[in-house]
């Protein structure tokens, strides 16, 4: 008791309130909750779901790691140049340990009561911090969609995972028949038809390209790439890209990676997943693991980093990946940026540069799904450390850029999609560090995420499978504020 007295008079000579005050009883404790209504809703949203300030309810934080000093520490000093005023001489110590706890307890009665985020349902708007935006279903139809692409016709290809590609007309209806002359695929496990990517010169020379994981032999696989031109209903004119050695195929059914990425430049980026067998990840040897460059008709590149190296798989443009099942490269920098699942936590986000180590599994923010310490190793000399990670796991599968109009304030943000915990997530990437916004939760698995040539995000979604698309909507009508209970 004595010791609660005098910290609270500390604090209030902290306050420059006077030397008088320091002679009297220590002010009432403020009531944290009415602090909240008066001063912070205003910015922050009455139930702390994010408003032009971030919501305290998303898991997501720009203080540190976001533990309670990084909290605490904030709301004293503020983050003047980002819009966050200064709250120590409002508040002192005390009030502020009570107000990051009302903030705990505030996020974790919203997570348990299921809310928190925006689950949107048809024509329900959602106010997220700039843009109000409805989610709404383009087709159903489709069996555990992967990949989405757009044709410069409005044309959808969207591949299955067991192994067909289907094609919808730019109104969203199906074609009955799955295209002809797509590969034989190994659809076991996380292993099947993975991702699809139309040629920015489509127009001009008809290029499809795919990415599956290729039958070896005794029950193994490896993921391989194709390209082939769509005549009718069916492919033709198929070659084969990329096929590793049979030698290194991999008969685990996980870990495939993948997805395609051009760089308008004569490259095709592709992923390939660990397949299982983590040390692969760190030699050069094996093609599991890894970043890949090729140039656009399979050939490689003389200027790849291991392209000289014996015994080398000459494609590989960066190692010690996991699973990166999102890759894309910024529309003006070139930059290009793979996410990757993680173990048990440790799900990445990482800038790809040419012949770097991404540390798998020498260095991870994870541990083994048994609970277990993978390595109490985070950093090490010559591994790249990722630009954010998640822990726990959100189970990242996919990567995008906003490029169109719809959304003038998004204009740059990267978007990303999850499996797990089902979230959409818009990222600020600051020379300071990666700002996050929730979107949208619990209404399906996001396994591809995919800007639309319309300026509409579409969403590949499996469970429920079907593919929608945001779009933009008034803020008034029925509304929603983003993570805010639905
Ligand atoms: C004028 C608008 C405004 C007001 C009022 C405001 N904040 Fe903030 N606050 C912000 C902004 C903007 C940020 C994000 C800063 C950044 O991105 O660096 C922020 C960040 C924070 C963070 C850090 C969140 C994170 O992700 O790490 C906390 C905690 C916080 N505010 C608490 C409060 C509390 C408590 C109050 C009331 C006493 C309050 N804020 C009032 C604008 C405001
Ligand atoms: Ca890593």
């Amino acid at each position: 008791m004595l010791l609660r007295i005098s910290a609270s008079i500390v604090g209030l000579g902290a306050l420059a309130a006077g030397p008088l005050l320091l002679a009297q009883a220590p002010a009432p404790k403020k009531d944290v909750a009415k602090v909240w209504t008066d001063v912070c809703a205003s910015c922050h949203g009455a139930s702390m779901q994010g408003a032009q300030a971030p919501s305290m309810l998303d898991d997501t934080w720009v203080s540190g790691n976001g533990d309670d000093a990084a909290l605490a520490s904030t709301i004293k000093n503020g983050r003047v140049p980002t819009g966050m005023p200064a709250f120590g001489t409002l508040l002192n110590d005390e009030d502020i340990r009570a107000m990051v706890v009302y903030i705990r307890e505030t996020a974790g009665k919203a997570k348990a009561a299921g809310a928190g985020y925006a689950a949107p349902a048809a024509n329900v708007v959602v106010q997220s911090e700039k843009h109000a935006f409805k989610l709404e279903t383009v087709l159903e139809g489709v069996t555990a969609p992967w990949g989405l692409d757009f044709l410069p016709d409005g044309r959808m290809l969207i591949t299955e995972k067991g192994g067909a590609l289907r094609i919808a007309d730019a109104k969203g209806v199906l074609a009955a028949e799955p295209v002809q002359g797509v590969p034989a695929v190994w659809s076991k496990g996380q292993g099947g038809l993975l991702d699809v990517a139309v040629h920015p010169d489509y127009a001009k020379n008809g290029w499809i390209y795919l990415s599956y994981s290729d039958p070896g032999e005794n029950d193994s696989a490896m993921t391989a790439v194709i390209r082939a031109k769509l005549n009718g209903n069916a492919l033709v004119e198929v070659q084969q890209l990329f096929k590793a050695p049979a030698a290194t195929y991999r008969t685990a059914n996980v870990h495939f990676g993948s997805r395609l990425v051009f760089d308008g430049k004569g490259h095709v980026f592709f992923s390939i997943g660990e397949r299982g067998q983590q040390d692969d990840a760190q030699t050069v040897t094996r093609p599991n693991g890894k970043v890949h460059r090729i140039n656009e008709d399979g050939s490689i590149p003389t200027d790849n980093p291991f392209a000289d190296k014996a015994d080398a798989i000459k494609s590989i443009w960066s190692y010690g990946h996991r699973n990166p099942q999102g890759l894309t490269m910024h529309p003006t920098t070139g930059a290009l940026y793979d996410v990757e699942h993680g173990p048990r936590g440790g799900d990445e986000l990482n800038l790809v540069e040419k012949g770097k180590n991404y540390g798998w599994p020498v260095i991870t923010y994870g541990m083994n799904y048994n609970g277990t310490p993978m390595t109490d190793k985070t950093a090490a000399p010559g591994m790249e450390q990722p630009l954010t990670y998640w822990v726990p796991s959100i189970a990242v599968s996919s990567i995008g850029f906003y490029t169109g109009g719809k959304f003038p304030a998004w204009k740059g943000n990267l978007f990303l999609g999850s499996l797990a915990a089902q979230e959409l997530r818009r990222l600020e990437l600051t020379p300071t560090g990666v700002k996050q916004e929730v979107l949208f939760k619990n209404v399906g698995r996001l396994r591809d995420v995919v800007m639309g040539p319309d300026g509409a995000i579409y969403i590949a979604f499996n469970q429920p499978d079907r593919i929608a698309r945001i779009v933009p909507a008034s803020a008034t009508g029925t509304s929603a504020a983003a993570n805010q209970a639905r």
